[in-house]
């Protein structure tokens, strides 16, 4: 089905049981070359990147829901590649060199805007950990730079540095080149652009079953619209991964979790970067709409529920109104929550499976954002020549066996 609003419009429609069958269903073909289940920034990326560079055009990407209506339309866009190990730092900084040129790239405004990110150090572990990330990323050729705690005041001059404070800042690591992107037009942009190019993208299309061959090779997967062949299939499902792996029986190492967020009600700028703080679980920016922006920590528990515990927002804002003296006589305009997938070592799962033709694409956490870019174009190539690219090929699930972990609990930034 093509790209246009009226489409679109039908399958919203679609979705409604009385509809006959000819609009619930609206035309999906009996087989394509490869499916991605997943209608985010990740699956929508990695199909464009089958199309345009390995030249696959009959392509589905599958969504139960609405495109972009999951954690790509509920994040808070922060956008960066100051992580410690060497295989993190090429994964994340490969994406935000494609955020740099992206706009032109699908002729959409993705509003990247690098306006710097810095993270808070309160104690003196905060401040041995991100000086070991500075020096680790400008021995990359990564930027990264160590404020003192004026100069910190001097970049962000909201900021709260009395001494009296319960977690006084101690100093910041500040990586210039990075910044925010406009979320949903990440996803629309590149659903337009492989759209163009041939991709089918169905939307309130749920998978509920992976069909495999005697030998154990996949050949299709069951839907709500039925059943759809194909010898390929790459899974981006942010939160929900384990779902779907178990229908092909591969027990992945994740752990679903409930991320919030909120924002303020529109002022004028006051805000010039993105600030964060893991120490004390909260992190701030300002939208081009005017909107303070504002994280939380994940919830304490496993859940699938998309809105998170009250207590943990209030503690955020307890932290924001201390970092933060201006927005203490802020109102919220609303809340939301999305579900993350967290490994074990808080990296990413970018790999082949066990099962012949089932890619996963997973394991994000709380940052995959940041890697949209990156990642869908990795992946992609995973699929298309049944290899990783040199820049996933450490992101495998049998890490998780080997022991050959790639640690990035405290790059994270957001408390789990
Ligand atoms: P999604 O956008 O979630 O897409 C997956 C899609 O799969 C969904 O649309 C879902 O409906 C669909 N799906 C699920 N099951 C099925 C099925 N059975 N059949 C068909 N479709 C299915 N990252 C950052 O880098 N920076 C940030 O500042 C940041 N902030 C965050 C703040 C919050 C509150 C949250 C929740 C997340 C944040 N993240 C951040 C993480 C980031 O949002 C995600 O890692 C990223 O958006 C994942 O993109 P995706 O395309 O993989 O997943
Ligand atoms: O990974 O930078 C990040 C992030 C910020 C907020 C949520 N995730």
């Amino acid at each position: 089905m093509r790209f246009s609003f009226l489409n679109l419009a039908k399958q919203a429609l679609s979705a409604h049981r009385n509809w006959p069958e000819q609009w619930r269903f609206p035309e999906t073909k009996a087989s394509y070359d490869a499916i991605i289940v997943g209608a985010g920034g990740h699956g929508l990326g990695t199909a464009y990147y089958l199309a345009k560079e390995h030249g696959m055009r009959n392509i589905a990407v599958l969504e139960k829901g609405w495109l972009g209506g999951g954690n790509t339309g509920r994040n808070t866009t922060i956008i960066r590649s100051n992580y410690l190990w060497e295989e993190s730092q090429g994964l994340y900084e490969h994406s935000v060199k494609l955020w740099e040129t992206l706009s032109e790239e699908l002729n959409y405004n993705v509003m990247y805007s690098p306006r710097g990110v810095m993270m808070l150090a309160h104690t003196v572990h905060d401040i041995q950990v991100f000086k070991r990330h500075v020096h680790a990323n400008r021995l990359q050729g990564i930027d990264n730079e160590w404020l003192t705690t004026e100069q910190a005041k001097e970049f962000c001059p909201i900021l709260n540095i009395e001494k009296n404070m319960r977690y006084p800042i101690l100093g910041a690591a500040l990586q210039r080149r990075g910044g925010t992107a406009r979320h949903d037009a990440v996803a629309w942009g590149y659903a337009r652009a492989a759209s163009a190019m041939g991709v089918d993208i169905i939307q309130n299309c749920e998978v509920k079953g992976i069909r495999r061959d005697a030998n154990g090779a996949v050949t299709g997967v069951e839907t709500t619209k039925g059943f759809i062949g194909t010898k390929k299939i790459g899974v981006v499902a942010a939160g929900h991964t384990s779902v779907i792996m178990q229908m092909a029986h591969v027990r992945m190492p994740l752990e679903s979790y409930p991320l919030q967020a909120l924002v303020s009600e529109p002022i004028k700028p006051i805000m010039p970067c993105v600030v964060m703080s893991n120490t004390i679980h909260a992190y701030m920016s300002q939208s081009d709409k005017g909107e303070l922006v504002i994280g939380a920590g994940t919830d304490a528990y496993t859940s699938y529920s998309q809105t998170g515990g009250l207590h943990i927002t209030t503690h955020t804002l307890d932290a924001i109104c201390e970092l933060f003296p201006v927005a203490r006589r802020m109102r919220m305009l609303r809340n939301w929550g999305g579900i993350v997938d967290v490994t074990p070592d808080r990296s990413p799962i970018l790999a082949k499976t066990p099962v012949k033709g089932l890619y996963v694409n997973c394991g994000w956490g709380t940052g995959g954002f940041k890697a949209t870019p990156g990642s869908a174009h990795v992946f992609a190539h995973t699929i298309a020549r049944d290899e990783p690219h040199p820049i996933n090929a450490g992101f495998t699930i049998e890490r998780f066996k080997t022991g050959r972990l790639i640690d990035e609990a405290a790059a994270a930034a957001v408390a789990h």
